[in-house]
């Protein structure tokens, strides 16, 4: 529509209404070492002409798993304007430019996206705070990636990768999440065989790469030599 163009929103015409109003959040703008250095709305974030000159924000990942050590998988729903009806892990996000969630140095940093976990996990899942008690999240490490999801749409972020163990219970929100299912680490290999499913880049990367070596140690104190990794790793 000729207004909203003359406005500048045309990118946004024509997707989910609740969609689009949260493309009005605030995400923390980051130099290539994590620092903070502004902030940008997520719209502005995400957009392609942005990324590619060089733009490049904070998110998070949680990989859920309970006592049995299933991961659970979340399905985007058809709504999402990035990557839409992919596989993926449990709850993905950004920490926003409010109080609590951002942070300069690293440990205040990981307490913003542990606090931005707890948010989005209830938003997404209905999983309520209480079940996913902030110092039950562990911090593994961060990733620096770059995802187009369509020609307009991408991702460029460091993304702090979190693991909890908890049992929960889930009620998941239809805007944001399609499907939910847990896994064994083999339920998910069998999963990546099948032609018909499509994961998101980004837990693509991750699977490929330490996921199952992580995952083999969940549990037990030799997971605590993958935590708390200080230097970021570049994909
Ligand atoms: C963004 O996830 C974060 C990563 C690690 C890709 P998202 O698109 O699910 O964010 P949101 O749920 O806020 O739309
Ligand atoms: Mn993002």
């Amino acid at each position: 529509n000729g207004h909203a163009s003359a406005r500048g929103a045309a990118e946004l015409d024509g997707y989910d209404e609740e969609q689009v109003r949260l493309m009005d959040e605030v995400c923390i703008v980051l130099d290539e070492n994590d620092r903070p250095i502004g902030s940008a709305s997520k719209k502005t974030c995400h957009l392609m002409t942005n990324i590619d000159k060089g733009l490049l924000h904070r998110a998070f990942s949680v990989f859920l798993f309970d006592s049995k050590k299933r991961l659970l998988l979340q399905q985007r729903a058809t709504e999402k304007i990035t990557f839409p009806d992919m596989w993926t892990n449990t709850c993905c996000s950004h920490p926003l430019g409010i109080p609590g969630e951002t942070g300069a140095e690293l440990d205040a940093a990981i307490l913003g996206v542990k606090r931005a976990a707890q948010r989005k996990l209830n938003h997404e899942l209905g999983i309520k705070p209480e079940q996913v008690p902030l110092d039950k999240f562990e911090f593994l490490t961060r990733i620096h990636y770059k995802a187009p999801s369509d020609g307009k749409w991408g991702e460029h972020e460091i993304d702090y990768i979190l693991f909890i163990q908890s049992d929960v219970d889930v009620d998941v929100n239809l805007n944001e999440v399609r499907d939910t299912r847990y896994v064994t680490a083999d339920e998910l290999k069998q999963m990546f065989e099948q032609p018909d499913l499509k994961f998101t880049p980004w837990f693509k990367l991750i699977c490929h790469s330490m996921l199952f070596e992580w995952w083999s140690h969940l549990g037990t104190a030799t997971l605590g030599k993958y935590k708390g990794e200080k230097e970021i790793r570049r994909m």
